[in-house]
């Protein structure tokens, strides 16, 4: 389905005026509102294909229906989310669970809907059906050298699939690792790992990049193999400057420092990209934003420091992607939530005066320095959002338009109750 354009400027014509007046009080009060708002309507965040059915946990999962059935529907559905924020113009795609049988097809869909192509994801941390050996022990640190060359192979298929949709990324996460002490050889499995790596960076065409995702635990419980930033920056540095590390929110240990680790990643040069979600104990993959917010402001308050130091471009020199699970929420619902809050939190990390902050560092000014983060992100900068939202021809307010529509249960008409998405 569709949100017609008329339906977004009739919500739009209904708020204005009480938005225009918000917008003229914080307009004055910033420096170069102007700039801002261009930065905020280039930003765009990747949804990812596995993150718009229901997820579930080992537990038990509760779909609350409508749910997109094909890669077809999938594209359609955030399509639906970037007609609404103007934030999600793009697409993050798993293989082998949305497998483009026709990439010309699925390019043109994807194109009509406005949307591009981010980075592929390989998947070698479960079985397939059609699948010769297993993962069980792991895939490119497996102690068998015909596991590990199915796992490359793998990957360089997944290469080919982004080269036909014009992706120009490979994410690999790896579940492996090992859950009883003993049972890896811990050099022997970096080694094989690096080794399969660097098969599947030889294969990477030319202005693609590699990410390599760590994760501290989780399927495996006692070691992974690339299990933190300081193991996937050897991998990273090992393979050449078209790998870099790519930073999950929610796969660190309690209480890191991440935004540190962002900082100094992207010193290196080995900073690629993002997953955002947020957590409460480990890897929950909740809403962006609805834990931890002064977090995420700290952690793009190092990445605009960061990028701008190197004269990068915020919105196209580093992968954004949302990796999170809704259990309890309609999926789109939430993506709507989270790509606010990433808008939100970047916002207020452009608002922070830059060089004042330096000034006072250097003078070991500590108090202004925390007075100056402080004021920056207790500001509520949701006009500034909405109004670069209103420039590039979304919605004042998405969330109201989505359900004013009725969009899910136009979805369950279309879809049915039961559809059931490929993915978490
Ligand atoms: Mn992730």
């Amino acid at each position: 389905m569709r949100i017609e354009k008329h339906k977004i400027e009739a919500q739009n014509n209904s708020l204005i005026k009480e938005h225009k007046r918000k917008f003229d009080f914080i307009a004055a009060e910033i420096n170069d509102v102007e700039s801002v708002l261009q930065k905020l309507i280039a930003f765009q965040i990747a949804i990812p294909s596995w993150a718009l059915g229901t997820g579930g946990t080992r537990f038990g999962r509760f779909p609350g229906g409508g749910e997109p059935r094909s890669l077809e529907e999938k594209i359609s559905d955030i399509g639906l989310l970037h007609a609404l924020n103007k934030s999600s113009g793009a697409i993050s795609l798993h293989i082998p669970w949305d497998l483009p049988e026709n990439a010309a097809n699925i390019k043109a869909l994807a194109a009509q809907n406005g949307l591009k192509f981010d980075a592929m994801n390989s998947n070698t941390f479960q079985d397939q059906a059609n699948q010769k050996l297993s993962y069980k022990f792991g895939s490119m640190q497996h102690t068998d050298k015909s596991v590990r060359k199915q796992a490359i192979e793998h990957n360089i298929e997944v290469i080919k699939h982004g080269v036909e949709l014009g992706s120009q990324s490979l994410t690999v996460w790896l579940s492996d690792g090992s859950s009883y002490p003993g049972q890896l050889n811990f050099r022997k499995a970096f080694q094989n790992t690096l080794e399969s790596l660097q098969e599947v960076y030889a294969a990477l065409p030319d202005k693609w990049k590699m990410f390599i995702e760590y994760k501290a635990y989780e399927p495996n419980f006692y070691s992974m193999s690339v299990g933190d930033w300081g193991q996937s920056l050897l991998y990273t540095s090992k393979l050449g400057n078209k790998a870099y590390t790519l930073v999950d929110l929610g796969h660190h240990l309690p209480n890191v420092n991440i935004e540190q680790i962002v900082s100094l990643l992207l010193m290196e040069h080995k900073l690629g990209g993002f997953h955002f979600n947020d957590s409460k104990y480990g890897d929950d993959d909740l809403t962006v934003g609805s834990m931890k917010p002064y977090q995420l402001f700290l952690i793009f308050n190092e990445l605009i420091d960061g990028m701008d130091e190197r004269g990068m471009n915020h919105a196209s020199d580093l992968a954004w992607m949302i990796d999170a699970s809704h259990n309890v929420k309609d999926p789109l619902e939430d993506l709507l939530q989270s790509v606010e809050a990433i808008m939100l939190s970047y916002a207020q990390a452009l608002l922070v005066d830059r060089k004042k902050l330096s000034d006072t560092q250097n003078n070991n000014d500590v108090v202004t320095a925390q007075e100056l983060l402080q004021n920056a992100f207790r500001t509520d900068v949701r006009v500034l959002v909405a109004e670069a939202r209103l420039r590039a021809g979304g919605a004042l307010n998405p969330l109201e338009v989505y359900r004013n529509e009725k969009v899910r249960e136009q979805l369950k008409k279309e879809r049915g109750s039961k559809s059931v998405a490929t993915g978490l």
